[in-house]
């Protein structure tokens, strides 16, 4: 054993939580209230885009009386931000401007997003929130696997684990093997990751001989792409660890927007003195729904300087629910996927999510899968490639791909095709990882 690793124990360190933490609804409404005037205001007199879209719209910030009057507010899309790119709605001086990350997307231009020192400030703050709420404690050896660079995930989990107070481990996304020497030799606490990364790492692990459950991780925090209970499970036996949410999106921070406790388990609790949350209707979004209904989520930054965004569509698709380990702020439930990943299949919406849930429900299926659409005739055709679990053999998958196959006719409606496959066959994940591959136009 090496000497990191044989130092097992972190003296407890003070680990206060925020004053506005643990303000009571009706605290936070009234400083969300607050705070969204000045934003919207400030916005207006800044973002030539905002003013652009209010006077269109026949509205003014002087029209925000009471929080339910965002709703008359237009949305910003992904679009409004490709139109100005790459800085047309930074609402401060570029000199003002600290740092610049980009999501390079899947299609289109980068979407361009800015932050003042005011704000990268708040942004590891509310990070650190996220972590701390996740059972990450000052002192601890943290390994963060998400990507630096211009994706939020990397220096956005960097800061919020510094401004925790734990040492941070900077080692970035992908070089698996170095992943594992890495958590051997310096022993960390905690990982933070995607889930289908923590997965990647865990099965090369298996591969060479080495247990995840041996290692000396306690925590890990998940987020930047959708992932089920079932999945959870999955990581939490495969590690022996506690598996928590974290969330958020560059155009609203990036990572650290909501975060989820590891003794309650029960979704990720958005900061809501920084952010105002709504969910509208998924197909009708002048209809705004109320707490516990389905639908796409909308953001409202409070407090961004460089870069204010009102009433931004995520296309997150997910519900709220009352605060319960800060009870100020509300929960989002666990994100079923985004309007655009979602697959119409002769008329059956299906995300990658439910797929995923079906599949660890079966013996001898492994969390390692793609789903392909193609069009062999008129019809689109969809194919769930999986692999089999080492200890299942080529007999039992064919049995393994006939169950899948039923539950997915019963609980999504859709026939299907099933590969079950050898394992390690599929691509393995180092960030985020594309589930579906549309094969139709080729
Ligand atoms: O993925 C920020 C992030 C980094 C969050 C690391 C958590 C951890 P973007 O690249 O802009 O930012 O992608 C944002 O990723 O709209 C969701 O669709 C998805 N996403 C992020 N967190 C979660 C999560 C980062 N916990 C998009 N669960 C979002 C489900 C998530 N989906």
């Amino acid at each position: 054993m090496t000497q990191a690793a044989a130092e097992t124990t972190t003296p407890d360190l003070p680990n206060p939580l925020d004053p506005e933490e643990t303000m009571s609804r009706d605290q936070i409404e009234s400083l969300q209230l607050e705070r969204l005037q000045e934003t919207v205001a400030y916005a207006y007199s800044r973002v030539p885009l905002y003013k652009e879209k209010y006077d269109d719209a026949g509205v003014h910030p002087s029209d925000l009386k009471e929080l339910g009057d965002l709703a008359k507010f237009p949305f910003t899309e992904k679009e409004d931000l490709r139109k100005t790119y790459p800085f047309g709605m930074f609402a401060v001086p570029r000199e003002e401007v600290a740092r610049i990350h980009a999501s390079s997307g899947t299609t289109g231009r980068a979407t361009v997003v800015g932050y003042t020192r005011g704000d990268l400030e708040n942004w590891a703050r509310l990070g650190a929130r996220c972590l701390r709420l996740s059972g990450v404690k000052p002192g601890w050896r943290v390994h963060n696997a998400y990507g630096y660079g211009l994706f939020t995930g990397g220096l956005g989990a960097h800061a919020a684990a510094e401004q925790l107070g734990a040492t941070v481990i900077p080692m970035s996304g992908g070089q698996t093997e170095k992943q594992i020497t890495l958590i051997q030799d310096f022993a960390p606490d905690a990982i933070l990751c995607t889930p289908t990364y923590l997965l990647t790492i865990g099965d090369a692990m298996q591969r060479a001989g080495l247990d995840p459950r041996a290692t000396s991780l306690k925590k890990a925090v998940l987020g930047a792409e959708p992932w089920t209970a079932e999945m959870r499970r999955e990581l939490e036996d495969m590690f022996g660890i506690d598996a928590c949410d974290i969330y958020g999106l560059s155009e609203v921070m990036g990572p650290g927007v909501a975060g989820e406790s590891d003794q309650l388990k029960d979704g990720s609790h958005i900061w809501e003195d920084h952010f105002r949350p709504e969910i509208v209707d998924a197909f009708d979004e002048t209809q705004v729904l109320g707490d516990g209904e389905h639908g796409e989520l909308v953001f409202t930054s409070l407090t961004k300087q460089a870069l204010p965004i009102i009433r931004y569509r995520t296309h997150d698709l997910t519900r709220l629910l009352p605060g319960t380990a800060r009870e100020g702020h509300r929960r989002m439930g666990r994100i079923t996927g985004r309007s655009d990943d979602m697959i119409i299949l002769r008329g059956v919406n299906l995300f990658p999510t439910q797929i995923e849930e079906l599949i660890l429900k079966v013996d001898g299926l492994s969390p390692h899968f793609q789903l392909e659409i193609t069009r062999p005739g008129r019809m689109d055709q969809l194919a769930v490639r999986v692999e089999r679990r080492d200890d299942c053999t080529s007999d039992r998958a064919d049995a393994a791909g006939s169950e899948l196959q039923k539950l997915i006719k019963i609980h999504v409606g859709s026939s299907c095709r099933i590969d079950v496959v050898d394992p390690e066959t599929l691509p393995r994940s180092v960030g985020k990882l594309k589930r579906i591959h549309d094969l139709r136009d080729k």
